[in-house]
């Protein structure tokens, strides 16, 4: 499981490139240090990602062979065979075989050959999972889930304890991470793992408007975000381009404004990724964009957007939806009375970002409303009137709203307990200081727009942000409530994602799980590109870091 670094490439017109985006100084420091580590052998921690609060491992190396290890429920645990959340986690994370249960680092054809011998003394033969609390099996996660799980790994029963299942969740994956391969076997090291995350709300956001992403796409990023102990998908689900989502409410939405009729998210569709998703500890945020990036919903849905004026008549084009009818908010309170049920979560997204005023402000009828409200010329106040209502909606259904910042912006007032995410990358420490300074609680974004690419190890860049280096109070820096690592889509499709994605989201993962203090680059690097030949292994298309090799690759 490991890979050799093989140096990287020199090229001067690269370093000049680097020199220019003033990263050269940590590149070339890295090399040097580099060059002086000896090279990489099996050893402790080297596997770890994201690495947890505390761990402690002594050299005593146990072995573990896939024919004879097996899982077990504690007789104190509150969480027996009968959870079927447990079960099912035990499953997800180790494929049952004839022979047992096999741990899908590899996939299946590349098992260690010789584990039969291995000395019985040293053996891991079992992992013994043990819940204290209500266990929540049958519940959907949440924000306020409580992940925590302590790991001890000894001979012969591995002991796995955890609040609630979620910790199970985590501390399952984790077993997987400590675990080395070689030809002839998998071993372990002895050691004892306490583990909680920083931060409760760990995103990947995905976009499935400006590419269609097949159900299987988005249930294998779900397993490759459970790798990285990532607990929130936000489905930014529809778009200008088009209308996926098929709601039972109003089909004609999808019916004209999706792509096709075989590019449509049905209410099966939704509730497997739902199921999928939880069975992961991972809860899916549903982003229904408005008023702006709305330009899909008009196809099926009759006076939903605004018609836009050239010299006194209408042009034939649209634009936002028309926030100065009564039927639009009707509309919408039926539309998102359905995503509150269809969707568990808590939170819904509601956008609100980039609106294009010029519709609006060619509009006579916007005009006049604008008049009659004394908003003036500002439509920032038309955009918070809309706003407004359609938060109302929401708290109505007992739901809380997240925002894009623009809202947070924008004149008026917002209502309390709302979630701002920034996403502007611009001075947005600032940004975050003061929608917490306003009581607000933020999801950060603007760092890790991972659909930007350019040449080189842009990783680092995402993993040396610190999300709470802002000037505030601590109850200020309590309301960073986490981040989100986006993958918008408009050059991205199920060809592209997953390398796209991983493992330059895993760096946006460890940020948001591990201690503030993990900033190691040295130290990353090895642990990362190990993580990285394992998802591999496990069938998640990571895009490699560096020149080198996986163990488990060749022929
Ligand atoms: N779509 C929507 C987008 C973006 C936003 N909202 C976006 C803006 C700038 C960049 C990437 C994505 N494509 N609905 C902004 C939140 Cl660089």
């Amino acid at each position: 499981m490991e890979q050799r670094g093989l140096g990287r490439l020199r090229l001067p017109g690269l370093l000049a490139l680097l020199a220019a985006l003033g990263v050269l100084v940590v590149q070339a420091a890295l090399g040097r240090r580099r060059a002086q580590t000896p090279r990489i052998s099996a050893s402790r921690n080297q596997n770890l990602w994201p690495l947890p609060v505390t761990v402690r491992t002594t050299p005593r190396l146990l072995y573990l062979s896939p024919g004879n290890f097996f899982f077990g429920h504690s007789p104190t645990s509150k969480a027996g065979p009968s959870c079927r959340m447990n079960n099912n986690g035990l499953k997800i994370c180790f494929n049952f075989s004839h022979t047992g249960i096999m741990p899908i680092f590899f996939g299946f054809d590349k098992w260690p050959l010789g584990s039969d011998n291995v000395p019985r003394k040293m053996e891991l033969q079992k992992l013994e999972v043990s819940v204290i609390m209500d266990p929540e099996c049958d519940s959907f996660p949440s924000i306020t889930s409580d992940e925590s799980y302590n790991l001890l790994v000894q001979e012969p029963v591995a002991k796995l304890t955890a609040n609630r299942v979620w910790g199970v969740l985590r501390g399952k994956f984790f077993v997987v991470s400590l675990l080395f391969s070689s030809k002839e076997i998998f071993t372990a090291n002895e050691s004892n793992i306490v583990d909680s995350p920083r931060f409760p709300h760990r995103g990947i956001l995905i976009d499935t408007s400006r590419h269609f992403l097949p159900i299987k796409t988005i249930l294998k990023t779900l397993d490759a975000m459970a790798f990285n102990k990532f607990n929130v998908l936000h489905w930014h689900i529809v778009d200008d381009q088009s209308f996926p989502y098929q709601s039972i409410t109003f089909p004609e939405l999808s019916n004209k404004g999706s792509y096709s009729l075989s590019h449509v998210y049905t209410p099966n569709d939704v509730r497997t990724v739902i199921e999928y998703a939880r069975f992961r500890g991972i809860r899916v945020l549903p982003e229904f964009d408005s008023p702006g990036h709305t330009a899909s919903w008009g196809k099926g849905q009759k006076d939903v957007l605004t018609p836009c004026y050239h010299s006194r008549e209408p042009s034939g084009t649209f634009g936002p939806i028309n926030p100065i009818l009564n039927s639009t908010y009707s509309f919408l309170s039926k539309l998102f009375k359905e995503i509150s049920t269809v969707f568990p979560d808590k939170f819904i997204h509601l956008g609100g970002d980039e609106v294009d005023f010029h519709c609006w402000k060619s509009n006579p009828a916007v005009l006049h409303f604008m008049r009659n409200k004394g908003f003036g010329k500002k439509f920032e106040k038309l955009q918070s009137f809309y706003m407004q209502k359609v938060l109302d909606m929401i708290s109505a259904m007992k739901k809380t709203s997240i925002v894009w910042q623009e809202v947070f912006d924008d004149e008026g007032k917002l209502t309390p307990g709302t979630v701002v995410q920034v996403w502007k990358k611009r001075n947005f420490h600032m940004k975050l200081r003061k929608i917490t300074a306003a009581g607000f609680p933020v999801i950060i974004s603007a760092p890790w727009y991972l659909d930007l690419i350019s040449y080189g190890e842009d990783w680092t860049g995402y993993y040396l942000v610190e999300p709470l280096n802002f000037a505030g109070t601590p109850e200020q820096k309590q309301l960073v409530i986490g981040g989100e690592a986006c993958i918008w889509g408009e050059y991205v499709d199920a060809t592209n994602l997953t390398p796209r994605l991983w493992p330059r989201a895993s760096a946006v993962g460890e940020r948001l799980w591990s201690h503030q203090d993990v900033t190691d680059l040295e130290d990353a690097y090895r642990r990362l590109i190990r993580h990285r030949c394992r998802m591999v292994g496990r069938g998640i298309a990571a895009q490699p870091l560096l020149p080198g090799y996986c163990e488990h690759e060749g022929r």
